[in-house]
């Protein structure tokens, strides 16, 4: 009992005295005393971006009602080339006085301001004094939205790229094409949006909705500013229904739903497409990743490429079975994001498909095939993370919810809060090629925006933290206990969102 209390007051007290925030810091020293959100606050930067993020944070604390008091003291940013910080890495030293916030990269400082703020919020203005040494356990720390099975629009997204910076997540892949429907102007091309845009999952004639380039160049921007990088998808060979609709000369055929599922493999007018397609992607999205899908094409299951043009091509180009076409067709498509001077990342399918690893990056999905994560390491890909467990937000977080997929299990927030420890055995010795994990979102099941949040949140919290926050320093019951801090936030904000301690009342 003595021990127990002992331990109690050692270590659970003081961690449990540390002020919320979201996902918690790799270090945390507590002090004496807390600084005033008052009237009266200088907040100065040392020039440039510094200065930039300074008058911002003027204007958000204001706006965030913060400034009620009439206390002063001093808010300072600092961006610091030559101080060596890890990318990403912030300082945020807290004194009753002033605050300080340092770093030697734009993206760490303006954490280290995301991180004041909400502190500043959670604190109702009254921060309490402390030093934070703060920087990410992984460079990808992602979510993945699919608006071709429903479509959210430009506000929706701009909400979501808000959390997400309050987060510290960076990485927004967008996924603008499957079968429903193709959501992103192509001038080229303008059928993809006059005729590939038309329906959603549920309705299949519902109107043309899309982002036009100025709306999407307006999202990559507005991202940025929030050091957020988009990653746009155009899967193919497979879920590329809606532009082989538009462009039947170049579908893969296929009878009923399956028809035009995959682009014709075997002919030379698919890449040229392609080619132009991407030539307009690549010109809106500055990340260096395409994403080009490689999920679910099993050229070699379909009936239709029984057609003897096929056969007689894969025995031409010696790729022995449908697999191998498959294959084929990935590789070409590798080249051809290559000349683009990007590189490219695909689903875990593609493992097989023998493209040089310093162009690609596999997206490991298929959380019952760990050895595909294994294989993809040791051929020396880098990997990115967002297994179907814990990671797909179509899943139900709840045994009680009947709306969402089950697959041997579900989703809830405690599993998403836990990754990658489960299985970090399996990556331990490649680190370097791990780079980082994703939240994704699959929207066959998510009609509104409404449904949308409640798939995202509170679990997003939870992505956030095992995406930053180092394995030593997470423990989830100190989670569960500070998570009611943004929950209330999200409320406030009008973002609907499961209640984990009140499952049956959302
Ligand atoms: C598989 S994940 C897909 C998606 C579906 C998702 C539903 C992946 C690469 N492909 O097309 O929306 O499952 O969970």
């Amino acid at each position: 009992m003595i021990y127990l209390s002992a331990l109690l007051l050692l270590f659970v007290l003081p961690m449990m005295a540390q002020q919320p925030l979201f996902p918690t810091p790799a270090k945390v020293q507590n002090g004496k005393g807390s600084f005033t959100i008052g009237k009266n606050l200088q907040i100065q930067g040392n020039g440039g971006y510094a200065d930039k993020l300074a008058a911002g944070l003027q204007t958000e604390l204001k706006e965030a009602g913060m400034q009620s008091s009439p206390a002063s003291g001093t808010i300072r940013l600092e961006l610091n080339n030559d101080c060596k910080m890890a990318d990403e890495a912030y300082t945020l030293v807290i004194e009753p006085n002033s605050i300080l916030l340092q770093a030697s990269s734009e993206a760490g400082l303006f954490y280290a301001k995301e991180a004041l703020l909400q502190l500043s919020r959670f604190g109702k203005g009254n921060v309490r004094a402390c030093k934070i040494q703060d920087q990410p356990r992984y460079g990808w720390r992602g979510f993945m939205l699919d608006e071709s099975r429903h479509f959210f629009g430009k506000e929706k997204v701009k909400q979501y790229l808000d959390i997400m910076a309050s987060l510290r997540l960076n990485v927004f892949h967008w996924h603008l094409t499957d079968e429903p429907g193709w959501r992103i102007e192509i001038k080229r091309y303008p059928k993809l949006t006059t005729e590939g845009a038309v329906g959603n999952w549920h309705d299949p004639k519902a109107p043309a909705t899309f982002y036009t380039q100025e709306e999407i160049k307006e999202i990559v921007a507005y991202a940025a500013d929030r050091h957020i990088m988009v990653v746009p998808e155009f899967d193919m060979p497979g879920h590329a229904t809606a532009v082989c609709r538009s462009y039947p000369e170049i579908s893969g055929g296929g009878e009923g739903k399956w028809q035009h599922f995959t682009f014709h493999p075997c002919k030379e007018e698919t890449f040229e497409f392609i080619s132009n397609v991407l030539d307009e992607i690549v010109a809106l999205f500055p990340s260096p990743y395409i994403h080009i899908g490689g999920d679910e094409v099993h050229y070699g299951n379909q009936s239709w490429f029984t057609d003897p043009e096929i056969q007689q091509f894969i025995k031409d180009k010696n790729l022995g079975n449908e697999t191998g076409l498959e294959q084929y067709f990935i590789r070409r498509a590798a080249d051809i994001v290559a000349s683009k001077g990007k590189t490219m990342i695909g689903w875990d399918e593609m493992i097989d498909a023998g493209v040089s690893p310093d162009k690609a990056v596999i997206m490991w999905w298929r959380h019952d095939r760990k050895h595909q994560l294994v294989k993809a390491l040791e051929n020396g890909y880098r990997v990115i993370m967002t297994p179907r467990r814990p990671l797909y937000a179509d899943f139900i977080q709840y045994g009680g919810h009947k709306v969402g997929r089950v697959w041997g299990g579900f989703n809830p927030v405690e599993d998403i809060y836990r990754f990658p420890e489960p299985i970090i055995h399996l990556t331990r010795d490649y680190e370097d090629q791990v780079m980082g994990l994703q939240f994704s979102l699959w929207t066959e099941r998510v009609a509104d925006a409404k449904r949308l949040d409640y798939m995202t949140f509170p679990r997003l919290v939870a992505v956030a933290e095992s995406a930053w926050t180092p394995a030593k320093s997470k423990e989830c019951s100190l989670f569960m206990q500070k998570l009611p801090y943004f929950l209330q936030f999200l409320g406030e904000k009008g973002i609907y969102y499961f209640n984990p301690f009140n499952p049956e009342s959302t």
